[in-house]
């Protein structure tokens, strides 16, 4: 604490001491938030740490903030800083969803409340954390599936279906992926004939894609991808083969990136399923609710659209990210 904030803090002790001002004034130190982030892997991504930052400075939240480069054991390294450090609040968004019960167990004893922001984990236990707050993935691989059936609705042979899935164990690759089939295995026209993991990142979609291309040809009508990055290093890949993204080949992602409306309005995209990282406000306001004791809904779902292309360009001035 600097000279001026000590001599400052001193003289409001004394001020309330002599009953001039309440107890309240003295109170009223700025909450701590360690925030435990996934990575900076996508355009979803920068956009999801972009609003956290400055949510918290919006709320007057001090927001310790650790990047774990996609790494589940730098995400534990973070959170059990904060608890060694004693913040107020923990928030992560945990990178799989298997293999934090330890750690959070950490949190619990020593009384320091969890959120999950994004991506859930799974344990029986849900004494563990206060709320999650994030989307419905499951939900976003059905409208993926929703808008495909649709679109080939009229088609008669099969429907070759490339995919390519997020970071192996995460709750978006997992529920995207369980989602989509559930809504194509009811025609059995579609066939899934390949399906990888990109990481959800622009240079990993590329050369899965170059990969499939490789193995598949053109036998690939449709490419499903779990995030919009992937979809667009693909779109390379396949311009790069000679073939035509979005009319030789389809293509179905999700996020909703601002890069997403600029391959749509370019034709190279067919649609983008909606998926907020816009997760900031919310996030602030439950640390806010937390530490004033207030109780929580244990889940907290985002709601959101589709956008195919024929919108993108009516859209793009309106989207936030
Ligand atoms: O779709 C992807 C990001 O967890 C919802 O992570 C998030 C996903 C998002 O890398 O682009």
């Amino acid at each position: 604490m600097s000279m001026n904030r000590r001599t400052l803090t001193a003289s409001l002790a004394a001020a309330t001491l002599a009953g001039l001002l309440p107890a309240t004034v003295l109170a009223q130190k700025k909450l701590v938030l360690g925030f435990a982030q996934v990575g900076a892997e996508s355009e979803w991504r920068t956009a999801n740490t972009e609003s956290i930052k400055s949510a918290a400075k919006d709320a007057g939240i001090d927001l310790k903030f650790s990047d774990a480069q996609q790494k589940q054991e730098n995400q534990i390294k973070a959170i059990r800083s904060y608890i060694a450090q004693k913040v107020d609040v923990i928030a992560f968004s945990p990178v799989v969803e298997s293999g934090w019960e330890t750690v959070l167990r950490e949190a619990k004893a020593a009384k320091i409340p969890v959120v999950l922001t994004d991506r859930a984990v799974n344990t029986k236990d849900d004494t563990l954390y206060v709320t999650f707050m994030g989307s419905d993935f499951v939900e976003e691989g059905r409208k993926a599936g929703r808008w495909l059936v649709d679109k080939m609705k009229d088609q008669k042979g099969d429907v070759n279906i490339v995919e390519l899935q997020g970071t192996v164990g995460s709750a978006p690759a997992i529920d995207r992926k369980k989602g989509f089939e559930e809504i194509v295995k009811a025609d059995p026209k579609f066939k899934i004939i390949r399906s990888q993991t990109g990481d959800f990142t622009r240079a990993k979609g590329k050369e899965v894609m170059e990969a499939f291309l490789k193995a598949e040809g053109k036998k690939i009508n449709v490419l499903f991808a779990h995030n919009d990055d992937m979809a667009i290093g693909a779109i390379q890949a396949i311009e790069e083969a000679g073939l035509k993204p979005a009319k030789d080949i389809t293509i179905i992602s999700i996020d909703g990136v601002k890069g997403a409306f600029e391959a749509m309005i370019a034709g190279k995209l067919n649609v983008s399923v909606e998926c907020s990282p816009l997760l900031g406000p919310q996030l602030m306001s439950a640390v806010k609710d937390i530490k004033a004791g207030k109780s929580l809904p244990k889940r907290i779902v985002t709601v959101e659209g589709i956008f195919p292309m024929e919108v993108a360009a009516k859209e793009l001035p309106s989207r936030k990210y």
